[in-house]
């Protein structure tokens, strides 16, 4: 291999027989890697029939119905939509768009935001790839489907196994004409930490080439000083800088004054001094409260001359009445979720609101029939991820309370369960409330949401009261989150840290209050690269490199789990989740036209080194795996 790569190198074909290009070409010592997909697609069929998936009760593998996937399947390319008025008239052009519509734009979190707030962000690519082309031609008068970002982005490598780049790449192929939105943590990109400046410029730069249009940027303090690296990378690759004012507190209650409109005003304010194309209000838990969303965005248009994108969740059951509010305000866009992925911790429904507005001048432009033809898809592929479901099938006014995101709700009560508190999780909700009181009344949105969940989980599995804090504060090991939090390592919180409590929490280490990422060392990529290609032993794209910046523990993991079994987003997400049912025949497309057909025959008894051999058939010929059997 080393020597046929070495007769098919430049130098070489050009007559140049210098052998040192061999000491300066990496690409030479690339072989391909022995390709045994089936092997490798049968051990991990073979493990989670044996074992079950991590993370979810094993259950037996139940009988799905066929998803009804909408049949778009024609040569006609989908309508011009939003993408074509980014490409041909540019940002600004873009913008002027959306100031002239009259009637109410929308954005589909149903690839994002919908299944991060209700399914734990376990929806996989292939679920979304088959739903693409249809969403392209059923929907394309939607202003941008928000697809990529939050915590899709690390779920993907850690729970998936998947490479949420080719996620990315794979979605923007199916879909040309709608713009691709992101959530984007500002400093913590698409992590719970903040980088260095340069990881930000050149994650931008990615996503960017890799097709997202629209970076939906905040700060979990709402710190504009931490935005303003994404907002000017985010504008240096001409792209849409949608700058988020994350939503907290009630600005129609009087007794709370520190997040009034007059804040959100300021910082809108400023958000526009600092470059954005588009104001987001952020109401990650739900918290606005329909008179507060028509008073806030009034008061937002008349200050500012940037359009308005609402995002709420529906935590409460109020969602579309807040949406009427604000669009009666005038909110030019507003985020909402197929109906099945709709409701609850997710967004509001899409179909709800179109009907909600029959007789209204500002009726979103949209099929409604297509629409429902989503939804029902959705509603059969959400069944396979029921494993992940929150347990939350009524409305929770109680946010109004504990004030929790509608995508850190799932998440939460999962980690509340790990650790065995799902019988208190009342009192973690009750005691998220508080540890926002102890930590000043803070933005909650991540990670800032995720020290105060940890600091809950923290104080309702060692039963402290607020009052034991205080008191046995300086013998307490308080979570590192928190610990880090506190040290200033996310950014400054308005109004600052509550004094006592940071240096019981401290305990002498040092914290900051300038921007972290002016302190963190810069990533160096060419080293990054270097080093990733002896770890991995292959081609090192860009991507990768990125994806190590930010994650490279979890990024080499997921390499050892492709090289142990392949390319695994081919697989339908039954099989992925449940393993096989004895005698189950199915069919895994590993790449266009060439496809895999696989029997489960049987599985042998336990060996006396804890493996058993499972039998399978392969396109008719029998093939066997060993795996580990983990119980
Ligand atoms: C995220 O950062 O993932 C969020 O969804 C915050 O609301
Ligand atoms: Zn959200």
């Amino acid at each position: 291999e080393f020597l046929e790569n070495v007769v098919k190198h430049k130098s070489f074909l050009t007559g140049n027989y210098d052998t040192s290009f061999i000491d300066t070409s990496n690409e030479l010592f690339i072989f391909p890697k022995r390709k045994d997909r089936g092997t490798k697609m049968l051990t991990y069929i073979g493990s989670t029939t044996v074992n079950g998936f991590p993370g979810m009760e094993k259950i037996k593998k139940p009988a799905f119905l066929k998803p009804r996937l909408p049949n778009v399947k024609t040569i006609e390319k989908p309508a011009d939509g939003t993408k074509q008025i980014l490409e041909q008239h540019g940002a600004d052009g873009l913008v002027n768009w959306i100031k002239e519509q009259k009637k109410v734009l929308l954005t589909d979190t149903t690839f994002r935001d919908g299944h991060q707030s209700l399914l734990a962000t376990r929806v996989r690519t292939n679920d979304l790839l088959h739903a693409a082309e249809p969403t392209a031609k059923l929907w394309p008068s939607m202003f941008s489907l928000e697809m990529w970002g939050g915590a899709t982005f690390d779920v993907a490598y850690r729970f998936l196994n998947e490479d949420p780049w080719h996620r990315l790449l794979k979605l923007r192929e199916k879909v040309p004409n709608i713009l691709f939105q992101m959530l984007l943590r500002a400093s913590n990109a698409v992590g719970y930490k903040n980088y260095p400046d340069n990881v930000i410029e050149e994650f931008v730069e990615k996503s960017s080439e890799a097709g997202i249009d629209v970076f939906r940027i905040f700060d979990s303090l709402n710190w504009v000083e931490g935005m303003t690296v994404a907002i000017d990378s985010v504008r240096k690759n001409g792209k849409i800088a949608e700058a988020a004012l994350c939503y907290t507190g009630d600005i129609l209650d009087s007794s709370r004054t520190k997040y009034n409109a007059e804040y959100y005003i300021k910082m809108a304010k400023e958000l526009e001094a600092a470059g954005a194309h588009i104001l987001a209000i952020k109401d990650m838990a739900g918290l606005l409260k329909p008179q507060a969303a028509y008073e806030l965005v009034s008061r937002l248009k008349e200050n500012v001359s940037l359009p308005v994108h609402l995002h709420t969740h529906d935590t409460s059951g109020n969602g579309i009445f807040t949406y009427s509010k604000a669009i009666d305000a005038g909110v030019d866009i507003v985020d909402v979720a197929v109906s099945s992925m709709a409701g609850g911790t997710s967004q509001p429904s899409a179909n709800s609101l179109y009907y909600a507005l029959a007789g209204n001048e500002r009726q979103p432009d949209a099929n409604i029939g297509k629409l429902q033809e989503l939804s029902s898809y959705w509603e059969d592929v959400r069944k396979y991820y029921q494993g992940f479901e929150s347990g939350m099938n009524a409305p929770d006014p109680e946010v109004y309370e504990h004030e929790m995101p509608g995508g850190q709700f799932s998440n939460l009560k999962q980690q509340a369960k790990a650790v065995g508190l799902e019988e208190k999780w009342d009192d973690v909700k009750r005691m998220y409330r508080r540890v926002n009181d102890m930590f000043g009344d803070v933005v909650k949105v991540t990670p800032s949401s995720k020290v105060v969940g940890d600091m809950a989980l923290f104080m309702v599995q060692n039963d402290l009261t607020e009052d034991d804090v205080y008191e046995k504060g300086e013998k307490l090991d308080f979570p590192d989150s928190v610990v880090e939090f506190f040290q200033g390592y996310i950014g400054q919180p308005y109004q600052g840290f509550p004094k006592e409590l940071q240096q019981l929490i401290l305990k002498g280490r040092e914290y900051i209050t300038q921007r972290p990422g002016e302190l963190l060392e810069a990533a160096d990529f060419i080293d990054i690269k270097e080093t990733l290609f002896h770890k991995l032993n292959r081609q090192v794209t860009s991507f990768d490199a990125i994806s190590y910046a930010l994650y490279p523990k979890v990024l080499l993991d997921r390499e050892r789990m492709y090289d142990q079994f392949g390319d695994l987003s081919v697989l339908d997400t039954p099989t992925f989740f449940y393993g096989m049912r004895l005698g189950e025949e199915i069919e895994v497309e590993i790449e266009q036209g060439k496809t895999l057909i696989v029997k489960l025959v049987s599985i042998g008894e336990p060996q006396k080194d804890g493996t058993r051999v499972v039998y399978f058939e392969l396109n008719g010929q029998p093939r066997e795996v060993v795996v580990k059997d983990e119980s």
